[in-house]
């Protein structure tokens, strides 16, 4: 298959390429959870979340894998080092109890993924540790023992998580691809320059495009 994408076409076999949902966490995007305490307007990343399912929709239809990731640390935060617990002094630190459960902790409530994306049967379900879906998850070897060569990427936010995983694919050799707009930030101008700076110098971490061009190859549109 072969879509429209910056900085040039895209090429890519079903078969072997994963959808990849970022920290799409009831913390991160419900209002009342986490993202809301330190002051982010949480309605920039809800926004996302209908293009962000008719995506996987589309995804799951045409019989692509699918990987959901969370940034979710182990109750007793021995994976959690205290230069991320610290940063910033924070009044809500990781694993602090917040509106939603305790902090980025696996298993509590602002932790899971949103109920419009939840994962299904079959689907990868990453728990990580640090902003890459790489860092100490086994993630690179699940999708090699499953033959996936490319990555589609969506999910928040942006400039930190998103582009921290994709940057991690890109090292590994991945060939990969941003959806505009299944992905957001807190901060509008950081989403702008992130997806710029992805596509700039012929593709140096990769490709862009809008989820409509997909779904148009996948004959969903
Ligand atoms: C993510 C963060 N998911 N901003 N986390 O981007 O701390």
């Amino acid at each position: 298959m072969n879509i429209e994408a910056l900085p040039f076409a895209y090429e890519f076999d079903i078969a072997r390429t994963a959808l990849v949902l970022i920290d799409m966490q009831r913390d991160f995007i419900e209002p009342g959870g986490f993202g809301e305490t330190l002051g982010n307007d949480v309605a920039l990343l809800e926004a996302i979340v209908p293009a962000t399912q008719r995506m996987l929709e589309g995804w799951r239809q045409a019989g692509g894998l699918v990987v959901h990731t969370r940034e979710a640390h182990k109750p007793d935060l021995s994976d959690c080092p205290p230069a991320k617990r610290n940063r910033g002094n924070p009044s809500l630190r990781i694993g602090d109890v917040g509106p939603m459960g305790r902090i980025l902790v696996i298993g509590e409530p602002g932790n899971q993924i949103i109920d419009a994306l939840a994962p299904v049967e079959g689907e990868i379900v990453v728990d990580k540790p640090g902003k890459g879906a790489f860092y100490a998850t086994g993630l690179h070897e699940m999708l090699k023992r499953r033959g996936i060569t490319h990555l589609l990427f969506g999910g928040v936010t942006t400039e930190v998580c998103v582009q921290t995983s994709m940057r991690e694919a890109n090292d590994r050799g991945y060939e990969c691809l941003l959806l505009e707009d299944c992905t957001e930030s807190y901060f509008p101008a950081f989403k702008a320059a992130a997806v710029e700076m992805i596509r700039a110098q012929g593709g140096i971490v990769g490709w862009t495009a809008p989820s409509t061009t997909l779904l148009a190859a996948l004959g969903h549109p």
